[in-house]
């Protein structure tokens, strides 16, 4: 299955309570403080699984600007980076 990103709150305001800002090139996007370490990817880049304490294994696409995408999808058969990437070098 092709996961979407959920863009999550957009403002900070509208995440309610804490948020955490994704950064990047896509600068205001935030995404809800609980989405941070929760194994599933919130930000384009994976910001969110790659705090410190985060365990989530991740793989990256080959774009300009890197997309984050579970290492746990990488050769799974489908197309998951928006080039597919994740699909280019598997035997
Ligand atoms: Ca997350
Ligand atoms: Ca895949």
């Amino acid at each position: 299955m092709r996961s979407r990103l959920a863009l999550g709150c957009l403002l900070a305001a509208a995440c309610g309570g804490e948020a955490f800002e994704c950064g990047g090139k896509v600068l205001g996007v935030f995404v809800p403080a609980s989405a941070v370490c929760d194994g599933r990817i919130d930000c384009w880049g994976g910001q969110d699984e790659r705090q410190d304490g985060c365990t989530t294994a991740l793989s990256f696409c080959d774009q300009p600007e890197p997309q984050a995408v579970l290492a746990s999808v990488v050769c799974d058969g489908t197309a998951d980076c928006d080039d597919g990437f994740d699909e280019a070098s598997c035997e």
